[in-house]
């Protein structure tokens, strides 16, 4: 039998022994997502506010080949500087593992990871959706097939407006994943609480939240679901205020100055400047708050069992 090479930091072990609430964290926010030192800092805060909820965080990453499950902090201010980390999704987490590699777990990663050690809450920024212009790249995050397979609830403030918005809400639907908007008719865009599309699902109540994830594993149907949580009102950039930026940084793209996947990250880095920095506090604010709602939902989950 192959045998998984699992590592429990030594907070996330005494929560399983104590039956106590846990909530998943993924890592590549902090490898690939945000710059050193506020990736780090940011790390801690969500940290801090998920124990300060009453939950135990566990942030996933593969150090050396074993799977972290829950990171101590010493790994955690490591990880963030480190530089040859790579950014694992559900195709290269087995390789690198077995190659005895550092990787950090995107949404897809550490949906696998959080269903291994039997957590079923997870709190991140935004998840990875259909790319604009995927109708001839086909660049598809792999994020929106996990979410059809692997049943974790996945807490996100939507996904980023320089993603093809419509397409990733219609893939979820024909996935057959529950996008759940939480207090409000309307999904959410990351950095601002509207993006003009209505959304399926509208749940105001963590208990509930929980009890779907608790009724679909009981009815058979496999798969996460995913809980669209809008950015605090004080801490958005509305959307008449971003998008002519993310319009402006992705004309940049199309005059063919980067491609591939420095296409992302250029995309970030230049809505930043362009946003004097307020882009970047308002991610940080983001996570945090989602970070307190899957706390919720993860105590609510822990009542149910
Ligand atoms: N969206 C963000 N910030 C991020 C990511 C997405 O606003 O850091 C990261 C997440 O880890 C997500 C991944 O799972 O990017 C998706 O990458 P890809 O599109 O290559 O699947
Ligand atoms: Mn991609």
């Amino acid at each position: 039998m192959t045998q998984i090479p699992l590592t429990y930091s030594p907070e996330v072990a005494e929560a399983r022994k104590n039956g106590l609430p846990i909530v998943a964290l993924e890592s590549t926010i902090i490898t690939h997502g945000m710059p050193w030192p506020q990736n780090v800092e940011t790390a801690a805060r969500v940290e801090a506010e998920i124990r300060a909820s009453g939950a135990v965080p566990a942030t996933m990453a593969i150090l050396k080949g074993r799977i972290h499950i829950g990171l101590t902090e010493a790994e955690l201010n490591a990880l963030g500087q480190a530089t040859d980390v790579a950014k694992l999704s559900r195709a290269d987490l087995a390789a690198c593992v077995v190659r005895g590699g550092n990787g950090a777990t995107t949404v897809a990663a550490t949906m696998i990871c959080a269903r291994l050690a039997g957590i079923t809450t997870f709190a991140t920024g935004g998840i990875g959706g259909v790319h604009r212009g995927a109708e001839t790249s086909f660049d598809i995050s792999a994020d929106l097939q996990e979410l059809a397979q692997t049943a974790v609830t996945v807490v996100a403030a939507g996904a980023k407006a320089i993603l093809d918005l419509p397409k990733t809400w219609e893939y979820l639907e024909t996935a057959g994943v529950p996008v759940i908007a939480y207090g409000q008719d309307e999904l959410p865009s990351f950095w601002s609480r509207a993006s003009g599309l209505k959304a399926p699902l509208r749940m105001d109540d963590p208990a509930q939240i929980a009890a779907s994830a608790a009724m679909r594993a009981a009815l058979g149907i496999p798969g996460g679901q995913l809980v669209a949580n809008p950015i605090p009102k004080e801490h958005e950039i509305p959307r008449e205020e971003i998008m002519p930026h993310v319009e402006a940084a992705l004309r940049e793209v199309e005059a063919g100055r980067v491609s591939a996947k420095e296409v992302t990250p250029f995309l970030l880095d230049r809505i930043f400047t362009l946003t004097e920095g307020r882009s970047l506090t308002a991610n940080i604010e983001l996570v945090l708050n989602n970070a307190r709602l899957a706390a919720q939902i993860a105590a609510a989950s822990a009542k149910l069992n």
